[in-house]
């Protein structure tokens, strides 16, 4: 639960497990900020700078960008939307992830729940193989759909150990459609807010 203050859900699963999908329906009704971790880092690469041209080594190797950069991002970002609620996409992905978190946010903002969408590879190769016809996502060939699958497998898994010792993970089934995978997202949101 949110203490009366600021506070943020982190939204974790695998690749194409359907976290933006999610995401945006829950800004869409529960008037929640969205923020992708993903997305800042695109962002930040198109700048064209030294530092741009790494984030898009680690990008394309599916390999988790030093945390320094992200958390940056990511608090630039909060500041600037004012936001009270905001959906943390992607981060933090592994346990390095959360302890620079902890260094810069500490307790200044509330971690209300964390939620999983949890989806076996097959599927989500399907999707991000589909998706790649048409996304212009770098890593959304066969060669780097392996290797964030790899990551996720050895780096994110205990991430999500570490916040289910809090029992602030909130498990979603993110094979079924869209509708019945949001219907339990606006629940654990509910649960989040209580
Ligand atoms: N889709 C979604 N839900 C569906 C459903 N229920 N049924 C059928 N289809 C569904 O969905 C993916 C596709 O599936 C879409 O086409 C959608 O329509 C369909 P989406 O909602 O986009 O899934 P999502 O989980 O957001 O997948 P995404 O590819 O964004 O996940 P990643 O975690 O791989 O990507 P992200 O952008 O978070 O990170 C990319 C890279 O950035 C990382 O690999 C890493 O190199 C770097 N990064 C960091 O280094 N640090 C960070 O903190 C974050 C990222
Ligand atoms: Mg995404």
């Amino acid at each position: 639960p949110f203490a009366p203050k600021p506070g943020v859900v982190f939204v974790l699963g695998g690749p194409g497990a359907g976290k933006g999908t999610q995401c945006s329906l829950i800004v869409e009704k529960c008037g929640y900020t969205h923020l992708s971790a993903g997305d800042l880092l695109r962002a930040a690469r198109s700048s064209g700078s030294a530092q741009g041209q790494m984030i898009d080594e680690y990008i394309k190797e599916g390999k988790i960008v030093p945390v320094e950069v992200t958390v940056k991002l990511l608090v630039d970002a909060i500041k600037e939307s004012g936001a009270q609620r905001v959906l943390v996409d992607g981060f933090p992905r592994n346990t390095n992830n959360v302890s620079g978190w902890q260094q810069v946010v500490g307790d200044s903002l509330t971690v209300g729940g964390v939620l999983f969408y949890d989806c076996p590879e097959e599927v989500m190769q399907e999707r991000l193989l589909e998706r790649g016809k048409t996304s212009g996502r770098t890593d959304d060939n066969l060669e780097s759909i392996k290797k964030r699958f790899k990551t996720y497998a050895m780096e994110t898994t205990p991430v999500l150990q570490y916040y289910e010792h809090q029992q602030l993970v909130h498990r979603i089934d993110g094979v079924r459609p869209i509708d019945a995978v949001w219907a339990d997202s606006k629940a654990a949101i509910d649960k989040f807010e209580a």
